[in-house]
């Protein structure tokens, strides 16, 4: 039996073409990218991995993380990317639910994570930001550069990406081969990748946009991508006349607008800029065209579905609109609660059904219960209608969830972290217009009588346990939280209250 998702990626490719270049013109070929995977792979299984095994990593960018990942999936293991941003407090619940085999960390973090890796029964490896220093680095360096990769099928697991959720607690959406194989195939075709092709890496590669939409994409066309360390939108721009694609979150696109070096002239080599992850703007959209004369493709997906629709490559690509379905993925709008399918035109929750749809939660079978349903459609949580020409328009969010410059944050995580704070009675905690990330997270606090806490202690309280993009940006404190007849926060009331909390 094959390897799916490396046969997809991976198989047939030129031996010579780049498939890797760093900012300061260090390259790797497919043919080395092909050996240093299997010298990892050889390591992984020399360490004990077997196929069905995690292996989870918290590594900064690198071309040796990018390594990891795949030669997880050549020995037939599941990759399991995690934020760099993340504390040892996230972590160690990420690691204690899945139970890697392996967990690679930045040295830097190793004196913090050992016991909880310990804990988790996996064992800790490092990697330096540079992808080859750490004990990882050196044991994926050592070993035979020939590897048969592990047999795996359509439905074995390639990855776990954890998601938060409207509890609070994080859920692992389990990706099989097929789910990112065949998005992947898709992409490439729908947005007409080819060799060709040098895609602008710049964003992290921990999550779906980064690691599969990005990469991926890139592989199964033998394109190549510039692969750059973090988003900087100079850099961008000077790179701009080498490069076809840009990926990007909104927060890329008007940050990329923000600097008058960019115009028509430097995006002349370029021809896709795709954004996803969040909403972009319609006026981000319509300046973008006005200075570059690019019309930026929108799409959109989710970490359980991978790409669910897109704008098209031809014809016309509708602002404030997410596109059409992918041609092998079918939408639906629906009456939430029942389900019942809603006629074109009318506001509903939006459902998903292809062989991009995920598994399930890893180990939460009453969870993927309740989010996919009998006839396999996944319930996406977000509100959608589908325009007379079948463009689907994201109208709004069925779940409570804030994303901030393309990272999702769920409330109620947020909140339980900042109830526990000592002086703190109950909290709020609301997404508002931010002028760089789109959504901009607030605190809104009650203080326990007489407390002795202000706006700093509460975020310096929250900055061991949360990531720094989940903190609050703002905290405001009042007497009483606004609550309807049925005790409920009305959340609606403070997002209206705040609205400028965060404006520049
Ligand atoms: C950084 N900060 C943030 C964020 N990023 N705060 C809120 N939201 C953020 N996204 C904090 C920093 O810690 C810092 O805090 C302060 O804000 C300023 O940081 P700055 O240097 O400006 O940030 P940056 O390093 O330039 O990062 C901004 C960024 C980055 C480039 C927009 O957030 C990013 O790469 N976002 C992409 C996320 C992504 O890949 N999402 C895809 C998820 P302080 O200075 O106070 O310490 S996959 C997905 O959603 C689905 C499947 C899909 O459809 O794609
Ligand atoms: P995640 O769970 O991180 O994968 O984020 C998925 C969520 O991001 C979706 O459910 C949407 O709410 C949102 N999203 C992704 N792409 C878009 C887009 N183009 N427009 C609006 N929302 C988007």
């Amino acid at each position: 039996m094959a390897n799916v998702l490396i046969d997809t990626l991976l198989a047939d490719k030129p031996r010579d073409k780049v498939i890797v270049e760093l900012a300061d013109g260090a390259q790797l070929t497919y043919h080395q990218f092909a050996a240093a995977t299997a010298r990892a792979a050889n390591a992984l299984v020399s360490l004990g991995v077997q196929p069905g095994d995690r292996v989870a990593a918290q590594v900064d960018k690198s071309i040796g993380a990018l390594v990891l990942y795949l030669a997880t999936i050549r020995a037939g293991a599941a990759f399991l990317p995690l934020n760099t941003a993340y504390t040892p407090a996230e972590i160690e619940y990420f690691i204690g639910d899945a139970e890697p085999a392996l967990f690679v960390c930045r040295p830097q973090s190793e004196s913090a994570l050992r016991p909880l890796a310990a804990a988790a029964g996996a064992r800790l490896h490092t990697l330096d930001a540079d992808g080859r220093g750490g004990s990882w680095g050196e044991l994926a360096q050592a070993g035979a550069a020939e590897f048969d990769a592990a047999a795996r099928g359509d439905d074995d697991l390639a990855a776990i990406l954890y998601t938060s959720g409207t509890t609070g607690r994080s859920k692992g959406a389990m990706l099989s081969h097929r789910n990112l194989a065949s998005n992947a195939l898709t992409l490439a075709q729908y947005w007409q990748f080819s060799a060709e092709d040098v895609l602008l890496h710049a964003l992290p590669i921990f999550h779906t946009h980064g690691l599969f939409v990005a990469i991926n994409t890139v592989l199964v066309a033998g394109a190549s991508m510039i692969y750059l360390p973090r988003f900087e939108a100079r850099e961008l721009i000077a790179l701009m006349p080498r490069a076809s694609v840009l990926m990007g979150v909104p927060t890329f696109y008007t940050r990329l607008l923000d600097e008058p070096a960019l115009n028509a002239e430097v995006a002349r080599n370029m021809r896709l800029f795709v954004s996803g992850s969040a909403p972009l703007l319609v006026e981000t959209h319509r300046a973008f065209e006005a200075r570059t004369g690019h019309a930026i493709l929108e799409r959109y997906g989710m970490t359980e579905t991978c790409m669910n629709t897109s704008n098209p490559y031809d014809g016309e690509r509708r602002a404030g609109t997410v596109g059409f379905a992918l041609p092998d993925v079918e939408v639906r709008v629906s009456e939430p609660e029942s389900g019942a399918q809603l006629p074109h035109g009318e506001v509903g929750m939006l459902e998903v059904r292809g062989p991009n749809v995920f598994k399930g939660y890893w180990r939460m079978p009453d969870k993927t219960r309740a989010e996919l349903r009998e006839d396999g459609f996944f319930i996406t949580g977000d509100l959608a209608q589908i325009d007379e020409r079948g463009y689907v328009i994201i109208v709004g969010r069925g779940k409570d969830l804030i994303i901030s410059g393309g990272y999702n944050v769920y409330p109620k995580e947020v909140e339980i972290q900042v109830d526990a704070v000592p002086g703190v009675l109950e909290s709020a905690v609301v997404g508002v217009p931010h002028p760089d990330f789109g959504e901009g997270v607030v605190a809104v606090v009650v203080p326990e009588p007489d407390a002795q806490i202000d706006e700093t202690s509460v975020i310096e309280h929250l900055s061991e346990r949360l990531a720094r993009y989940k903190q609050p940006k703002r905290v405001f404190f009042v007497d009483a939280l606004p609550r309807n007849a049925m005790g409920k926060v009305q959340k609606n009331l403070l997002r209206d209250e705040y609205k400028d909390a965060c404006a520049r």
